[in-house]
């Protein structure tokens, strides 16, 4: 898969009067590189309808599209991927579905998630969440950056960090060693969604160099 550094995933309760593909839209236009269609409480239905908007947008961009948790919407729109929890089908059967050529993403919360990830042959992982966060009701108590370090030493396929990171902390998820980095709300919730991405590659880009 082709590298990237800014990871956008949707997140319509963030954005309640404005319309999905034009706030994704402008986070292509401010730098985000790779977007996920990521929607909890739908219809499957209205998921394929976003799923065919998005798939639509990231093909005019010639950017990946990735879709959470439905591998059915993910190969009715021809997505580029999935991204699978813990909970969700296990790695191997998610691969025989989509088959070798769609790029899968599993969350992960402990290093032996992801080595178990990067053994099975996912293309990337999530690490997180590193900070709280109110975009996963689920979610587990935050990894912390210490957690990006283990990973950071240790797994060789791509990882995101993810999960409560914002402008004035992503620096420091940087610093402890992850390249790719992956928002929902600080982007998606902003007033100014394409500006915003282009602050976190500027400040990525700093705290790479320094
Ligand atoms: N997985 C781990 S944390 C998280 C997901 C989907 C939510 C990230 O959202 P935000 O708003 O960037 O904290
Ligand atoms: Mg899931």
């Amino acid at each position: 898969m082709k590298d990237f550094q800014l990871y956008v995933i949707t997140g319509e309760e963030f954005h309640p009067a404005r319309d999905l593909s034009e706030v994704m839209e402008e986070a292509i236009c401010g730098g985000a590189e790779i977007i996920q269609l990521r929607d909890k409480t739908s219809s499957k239905k209205v998921v394929l309808e976003k799923a065919q908007k998005l798939r639509e947008l990231t093909r005019e961009y010639n950017i990946p599209f990735i879709v959470n948790d439905h591998i059915d919407v993910a190969l009715a729109v021809d997505a580029d991927g999935i991204h699978l929890g813990q909970d969700d089908l296990p790695l191997e059967v998610a691969r025989t579905i989509v088959g070798p050529n769609k790029i899968i993403g599993i969350s992960t919360h402990r290093i032996e998630e992801a080595r178990e990830a990067e053994k099975g042959g996912a293309d990337y992982i999530g690490a997180g969440p590193i900070f709280p966060t109110n975009s996963k009701s689920d979610v587990v108590d935050p990894v912390t950056t210490a957690y990006i370090k283990e990973v950071a030493s240790e797994i060789t396929i791509p990882f995101v960090a993810i999960g409560g990171i914002k402008l004035h902390n992503v620096a420091e998820v940087v610093k402890a060693g992850a390249n790719r980095i992956c928002v929902i709300s600080e982007v998606v919730g902003s007033e100014d969604v394409k500006g915003t991405c282009e602050m976190f590659n500027q400040s990525i880009e700093e705290a790479s160099n320094q």
